[in-house]
């Protein structure tokens, strides 16, 4: 099924190999955290703080996966790194993205639930604005369950917006499936879509480049977090 009417109907795709073990080797070293560095889980503002990482995200590899979809105005407006282990674990119920990265919080209509991620405002927005975004992780290690790779609903992005407490039920009633990945596969998803992930139980690292896109600016005043950067 080609690409972008996978995106449509499961509302998500796994591309493999989209990243060789040359430009692999390079992302692991350029995110390597020094030894004695306590492990992280999540690096939010992924690349305002490693800004070489930014000719790998633009790179034609992610580029031809994106444009396709958002056209070429699509544009990164959240990056963020997990890199889940047995040291820096966490597990993820079923929940769809419902809230979108700004850089500084203004009243607009539509647009509620402000919070703040370390010190990055977030809100919902309206839904229509959800359905325009694509979520691209670019994965840096293999993934299966024993490590906290992602479970999906396929096609639960069609439902609209779900109340949280419903989401784990809709997950049991449409069934869900594995996302296992190789190191340098990419996966796209809508934010949409029903995800979750378990706690990694095997050594060794998960490590995802969480890129968010899209291809238009907010409702003024509002800016997308990394909007321009
Ligand atoms: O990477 C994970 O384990 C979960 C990520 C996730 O659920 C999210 O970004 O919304």
């Amino acid at each position: 099924m080609a690409l972008q009417q996978q995106l449509t109907e499961q509302g998500f795709a796994i591309v493999p190999n989209r990243l060789d073990s040359g430009q692999l080797a390079t992302l692991h070293q350029l995110l390597a955290q020094p030894p004695d560095h306590k492990p992280v889980p999540g690096i939010r503002g992924l690349l305002d703080k490693y800004p070489p990482l930014r000719q790998w995200v633009n790179s034609p590899a992610i580029r031809e996966l994106v444009e396709p979809i958002l056209g070429p105005d699509a544009a990164i407006i959240r990056s963020v790194f997990f890199n889940k282990s047995p040291a820096a674990n966490w597990q993820v119920a079923w929940h769809q993205d419902l809230a979108i990265a700004a850089k500084a919080q203004h009243e607009v209509a539509g647009f509620s639930g402000w919070s703040c991620k370390e010190t990055i405002p977030h809100v919902q927005p309206p839904i229509a604005i959800l359905q325009t975004l694509l979520t691209v992780r670019i994965h840096l290690d293999a993934a299966d369950d024993s490590n906290g790779a992602l479970w999906v609903v396929p096609g639960s992005h069609t439902l609209g917006r779900l109340p949280a407490q419903q989401a784990a039920s809709v997950a049991k009633a449409r069934g869900k499936q594995l996302c296992a990945v190789q190191a340098g596969d990419v996966m796209l998803f809508r934010p949409l879509l029903l995800h979750a992930s378990k706690k990694a139980v095997s050594d060794g690292q998960r490590r995802v480049i969480h890129l968010e896109f899209s291809a238009t600016p907010l409702p003024e005043p509002l800016v997308w977090a990394e909007w321009g950067i």
